[in-house]
């Protein structure tokens, strides 16, 4: 059944008869999305690998997302990935809608739309609360456990939404411009004034690639900092958290078509994602 990916003389890919530039989604053809706003969003992520979107979602959803995420975030995390002093809030689905708006924001879904084949998927989504006191995250890109060498395309994307204001000492998420295009350079050489803090109001989101090197920053104030990160990832690669089992059918079926689409319930035509040879979307039915 499974044929080998051709790159054809013009650039183009195909597996077997099925092209993978016709699976991308054409981002003009959503509605309500301004176009040169769009385009110089565009500009700015494919030039330095991330875009800040300020107050995105009002003062009242945050006020909402904060007050239910944290009821949920009782322990701190389990080694320096997560932070000693981070808690963290996994299947944010299977126990809050509150989030949701941010999944498919319209805004995010046109960007993800230029960067990830048709029928993208949600690789993972966490609330992450920074403490006083926690140490800079390591730096990572989120597509490194993907064992295909860089430099290459993304092979997903996320978004870390500010839930406090992210401040330059709270802990705002760190970014280093333009290291989605490095190949295999390591940020072992880096100064560290390179790393640029994503400092945004609640409310905003910064977007960012999956081969951008970033990291949540130190907090050295006496406040938490919490963020909510939604991450994305091509229809064909494996999602880090296994939606089919931790989100139940239930929960999935009063989400909203994108977002069951993005759980797993949606296909990559003809072969990926299948139910007993048909679309999954058939379950919630
Ligand atoms: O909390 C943040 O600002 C970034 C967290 C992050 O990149 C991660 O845990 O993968």
């Amino acid at each position: 059944m499974a044929q080998g990916m051709h790159t054809h003389e013009d650039g183009t890919k195909t597996v077997g008869s099925f092209s993978l530039e016709a699976a991308k989604v054409r981002p003009e053809l959503r509605s309500g999305i301004d176009k040169p706003y769009f385009e110089s969003l565009l500009t700015q992520l494919n030039e330095n690998g991330y875009v800040i979107i300020e107050k995105l979602i009002s003062t009242e959803a945050v006020e909402k997302i904060k007050e239910e995420m944290l009821g949920f975030m009782e322990y701190d995390g389990r080694n320096d990935f997560e932070g000693y002093k981070t808690r963290r809030m996994y299947s944010v689905i299977e126990r809050s809608f509150a989030c949701n708006p941010l999944i498919d924001h319209p805004l995010i879904l046109a960007l993800l739309d230029s960067v990830l084949m048709q029928n993208y998927l949600l690789s993972q989504m966490q609330a992450i609360n920074v403490y006083p006191g926690e140490v800079r995250q390591p730096l990572h890109h989120d597509d490194s456990f993907y064992p295909i060498a860089r430099p290459r395309a993304p092979l997903g994307a996320a978004t870390i939404w500010a839930i406090d204001d992210f401040k330059a000492d709270n802990g705002a998420t760190m970014v280093l411009p333009k290291s989605h295009s490095w190949g295999d350079r390591q940020p072992t050489d880096i100064d560290p004034d390179e790393l640029i803090p994503a400092v945004m109001p609640a409310g905003s989101v910064v977007f960012f690639l999956g081969t951008t090197w970033h990291c949540a920053g130190a907090n050295n104030t006496d406040q938490p900092r919490m963020a909510v990160t939604a991450q994305y990832c091509e229809p064909w690669a494996r999602q880090q958290e296994n939606f089919s089992l931790s989100i139940s059918k239930e929960r999935a079926k009063l989400c909203s078509d994108e977002i069951q689409s993005m759980l797993g319930y949606s296909m990559l035509y003809p072969f990926i994602g299948f139910v007993n040879g048909r679309d999954p979307k058939r379950l919630l039915k």
